[in-house]
């Protein structure tokens, strides 16, 4: 598999795999090697196409990105609820004429759709959108699907699924049917960050829980998991945490985090994922636009890997005042793995920023990134994104081997950027295992 968008600039030297290359010749086989190397998206909040309607894909949601829908309300005098009493096309409408016709797409999100439409070699000057929806609407999903992983090199999505959701969880009842390329994960916000708004979800699935998470409730919520964990054979479980969290806390949600999510994930030998940081809804007039970030406290997560050894946690962190925290943190704990840089931090110049810290500090043992697509064809820009960034911070590092002393060869490099967008996650998680391994999602 070769991206097609990302083939390396220059010519690729032809010295055997196993050959020291010369200095010049690390930026081409570097940039080769990540072009040809499919990558695992180990988050994202795309959806295989058995579970229908959930997943998002075409010009109009690439342009209602709620990333977009932040920078509209910044570049136009629509008001909010202006624009949700708009319908989907309209609002697709709207966002075009602001960011890509009275403006000039420069900023990362509305370059990615930009890109989006080069890849298809769809026309992207200001009367594109006419184009592009005749384009999409000619597509059917499982052939798009496929080529759209192609042109991104991505051989595996990691969805995001949470068996508490009106809409999707009565679909992973009715059984979902497996996709070769999309892993599922069980997303548990409702039940660790908004039990009191949500434990009567759990009631009305049959378990026996209540308010305070008393009696049964705690030993129901483990049954609550093992049956999910049947039903989505997911690859982790995960939660999103806001910056205030800590722990140890006298609270519904550690305690279910601590009596039962954890030693579900010890049993089922699977990692459980902290997304920490957010400070959700500071402006809820903008929806999911409407989230921001807050520098968090990371000594509840110093307490979580020293206090249980046995579990694993995939942590990525929202602050970028968090960022070299969590570098120290993982050098202190194995069973802690940084991944991603999340949302706020999804930006060439901050990517730059954390990748470079991570590989002086932690050598190639982290995840450097996962897309959090939300539309499916935000994989192609997201994933050119990570490899045009990472191309010279991975070359500098073999530069500066190769000058204090030790030759790089290109099976050097294939193993390195294997390990780094791979076989990392792949020894966390079980998602080396094919899907065909996993029994049917039984209702
Ligand atoms: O919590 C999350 O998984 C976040 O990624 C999302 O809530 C967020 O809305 C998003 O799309 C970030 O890119
Ligand atoms: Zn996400």
């Amino acid at each position: 598999m070769k991206t097609e968008f990302l083939k390396s600039s220059s010519h690729i030297p032809a010295s055997k795999d196993g050959a020291f290359l010369s200095t010049a010749e690390i930026s081409p086989v570097v940039g080769d090697v990540l072009a040809t190397t499919p990558f695992i998206d180990i988050h994202t909040h795309l959806f295989a196409p058995s579970l229908g309607k959930l997943g998002l894909w075409g010009i109009d949601e690439l342009l209602t990105y709620h990333y977009l829908e932040a920078e509209l309300f910044r570049s136009s005098d629509i008001a909010p609820e202006k624009y949700w009493s708009l319908s989907k096309r309209e609002q697709a409408d709207a966002i075009w004429r602001a960011l890509f016709v009275e403006n000039s797409p420069v900023s990362e999100a509305t370059r990615g759709v930009i890109a989006v439409l080069k890849a298809f070699h769809l026309p992207t000057g200001n009367s594109a959108l006419a184009e592009a929806r005749s384009f999409f609407r000619e597509q059917s999903i499982e052939t798009h699907l496929r080529r759209v992983l192609q042109m991104a090199g991505i051989s595996l999505v990691v969805m995001t699924n949470d068996p508490l959701d009106p809409e999707e969880a009565p679909l992973w009842l009715n059984g979902v049917a497996n996709h070769d390329q999309f892993r599922a994960v069980m997303r548990l916000d409702r039940i660790l960050c908004h039990w009191p708004k949500h434990w009567q979800g759990l009631g009305a699935q049959g378990y026996q829980v209540d308010e305070q998470a008393s009696g049964r409730s705690v030993a129901e919520v483990r049954r609550f998991l093992m049956d999910w964990y049947k039903r989505m054979q997911p690859v982790y479980m995960a939660c999103s945490l806001p910056y205030t969290f800590q722990y140890p806390e006298d609270t519904v949600g550690t305690r279910l985090l601590k009596d039962a999510v954890l030693p579900a994930c010890r049993e089922l030998r699977i990692p459980l994922s902290l997304m920490i940081g957010v400070r959700r809804q500071v402006n809820p007039a903008l929806r999911l636009a409407g989230d921001a970030v807050g520098r968090a406290d990371l000594q509840a997560l110093e307490n979580l890997c020293r206090e249980f050894p046995d579990n694993r946690f995939l942590v990525s962190v929202l602050s970028r005042e968090n960022q070299h925290e969590l570098c120290v943190y993982a050098r202190k704990f194995h069973n802690l793995m940084p991944f991603g840089c999340w949302w706020f931090m999804n930006n060439p110049s901050i990517v730059e920023e954390i990748t470079r810290e991570r590989i002086e500090m932690l050598g190639t043992s982290f995840i450097p990134q996962h897309s959090d697509a939300r539309v499916l064809e935000q994989l192609i820009y997201k994933w050119i994104n990570t490899r045009r960034t990472l191309a010279p911070i991975l070359a500098n590092s073999y530069r500066l081997l190769s000058e204090d002393g030790r030759g790089v060869t290109r099976n050097d490099i294939q193993r390195d950027v294997t390990r780094l967008f791979r076989s990392n996650a792949e020894a966390w998680t079980p998602l080396s295992a094919s899907s065909s391994d996993a029994p049917n999602q039984t209702s």
